[in-house]
Parts: C-alpha cells; sequence; structure tokens
C-alpha cells in the first residue's frame, strides 16, 4: 500500500507536470519492441534476469551497483531477457537504468515497476522497456484489461504476475499469454517456492509459465522446471554471484 501511494505521487509529478507530450513523442519515436513472448518461449527452461539494486525484504542487494556490467554479464552469460526494477523509492531503481540496459544488451527488456496508470504504459515504450509486469493483486479487471489493451497497442508484451489461484485465473480471463507465479508473498514477503508448483495447473496451455522470486541455486531452477516452468525471472541470487554468466548456464542444466 506504502509502495502504490508513493507510486501515484511519482506518476503525478512527472507526467502531469507537462512532460506527457514529451514522453509521448519519444514513445512514438521509439523502434519496435524486441519480442520478450519469443524470448521465452524458444524452448528449454528460459531465464529472465533481473536488475535490482535493493528491495523492501532485503535492504541494499549491490552495494557496488555496475547495472551495465551486471546485464552485459547476462546478456553475454545467456540470459533469455532481461528485467529492470524502475521503482525508485523501495528498489533504488531508475528509468534510466532501463534505458542504458536497453541500449547495451541484444535481448529484451522488461520494465519491473508497479503499473497501476494509463500513462505509465507510454512511459514504459519511451524510456525502451519491451515488456511490462502487470500485478493482478494490485489491479482490479478493469484497469488490469485497459492496461494490457494500451501495452498491446505499444506493441509491449505483459509479464501478469499471481500469487494465488484467483489471481491466475483473472490474468487468463484478461487473455495473458504469459502468467508468473510469485514465490513472494509481496505483503509478508515470505518465499515459498511450493507456490509455483501449486498454481501451476490453473496456467492454460499454450500460455508461458514464469517462475518468480526466490530462487536460490541450480536445484532450485531444476524444481521449477519440473514443476513447469518455461522460465524463471532470478535477482538476488544473480546480483549476488561473482559469475552470473556460470550461474545462468547452471540452472538450465
Ligand atoms: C526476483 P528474487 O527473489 O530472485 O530477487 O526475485 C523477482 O521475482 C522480484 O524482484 C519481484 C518483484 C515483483 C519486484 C517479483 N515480483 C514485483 C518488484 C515488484
Amino acid at each position: 500500500q506504502e509502495i502504490l501511494a508513493r507510486k501515484r505521487i511519482d506518476i503525478e509529478n512527472e507526467l502531469l507536470g507537462g512532460l506527457m507530450n514529451d514522453i509521448e513523442r519519444r514513445a512514438f519515436s521509439m523502434p519496435a519492441p524486441r519480442d520478450f513472448y519469443g524470448a521465452l518461449a524458444a524452448g528449454g527452461l528460459s531465464v529472465i534476469a533481473e536488475v535490482k539494486k535493493a528491495s523492501p525484504s532485503k535492504g541494499i542487494i549491490a552495494p557496488d551497483f555496475d547495472y551495465a556490467k551486471i546485464a552485459s554479464a547476462y546478456d553475454g552469460g545467456g540470459a533469455e531477457a532481461i528485467s529492470v526494477l524502475t521503482e525508485r523509492h523501495f528498489f533504488q531503481g531508475s528509468d534510466t537504468y532501463l534505458a542504458e540496459i536497453k541500449e547495451l544488451v541484444q535481448i529484451p527488456v522488461l520494465r519491473k515497476d508497479f503499473m497501476i496508470d494509463e500513462r505509465q504504459i507510454l512511459e514504459s515504450k519511451a524510456i525502451g522497456a519491451d515488456a511490462i509486469l502487470l500485478i493482478a493483486g494490485i489491479l482490479d479487471d478493469k484497469t488490469m484489461r485497459k492496461l494490457y489493451e494500451l501495452a498491446q497497442e505499444s506493441g509491449l508484451h505483459c509479464l501478469f504476475e499471481a500469487h494465488n489461484e484467483a489471481e491466475v485465473k483473472r490474468a487468463a480471463d484478461c487473455g495473458a499469454r504469459i502468467i508468473g507465479v510469485n514465490n513472494r508473498n509481496l505483503k509478508t514477503f515470505q518465499i515459498d517456492l511450493a507456490t509455483f508448483e501449486q498454481l501451476r495447473k490453473f496456467i492454460p496451455s499454450g500460455t508461458l509459465a514464469v517462475a518468480e522470486s526466490g530462487i536460490a541455486s541450480s536445484g532450485d531452477a531444476q524444481y521449477m522446471r519440473q514443476a513447469g516452468a518455461d522460465a524463471i525471472l532470478v535477482g538476488e541470487t544473480l546480483m549476488r554471484t561473482e559469475d552470473p554468466g556460470a550461474m545462468i548456464k547452471a540452472f538450465k542444466e
């Protein structure tokens, strides 16, 4: 709730301050987004590697945060896509990180943020995102559909995030082609990898299933794959390792 309250203030400040025209202009001058769905659907276990400096549950994860170096290591290390936190106050993210990383890498880039307002879609396009996150738990059906529709008009793919059966079903009913199950409860921050396994069966066939959060070893990655994950989304573990490429490789074995 606190994160969403801050997000609303951010949106008003940035987007209402006469900046919307500029964002629109930039959004429409961007090249077509990269194919996030296609990157994940290529077969085997795909890895979405996350660039995240800090989080509310873990505090500072990467004190000497060299996001360009990390993103290059992910790209060269065989990740299928990169997720970049852009939320400022709780994750110490930035739109600039995403924009710079997009220029640096070849693979699609997911904007990891709390999308609650229509204006954030064009903003995402303008900063170079190829895909956005839609968290079912913070959106009502009407807003989720509207954001999805606008994203599709902008050529952005959507990763829908769910944490219980009802949310998976709402995302599926909305027409989601990629559904992520967050193993972390966003209210308590508790991790339970069995969440993915329990909810996988509610994700329709033909829809990509992404296991998110708490993946700390190649054993965890294998568990997610055996439970039916097409992709895993890994942040903290990859941020803390010396050799992200080796770890991505181990996840896929
Ligand atoms: C990554 P982890 O435990 O590997 O660092 O988790 C990712 O799933 C997590 O950052 C995340 C997230 C979110 C962050 C999942 N859903 C929504 C912000 C907002």
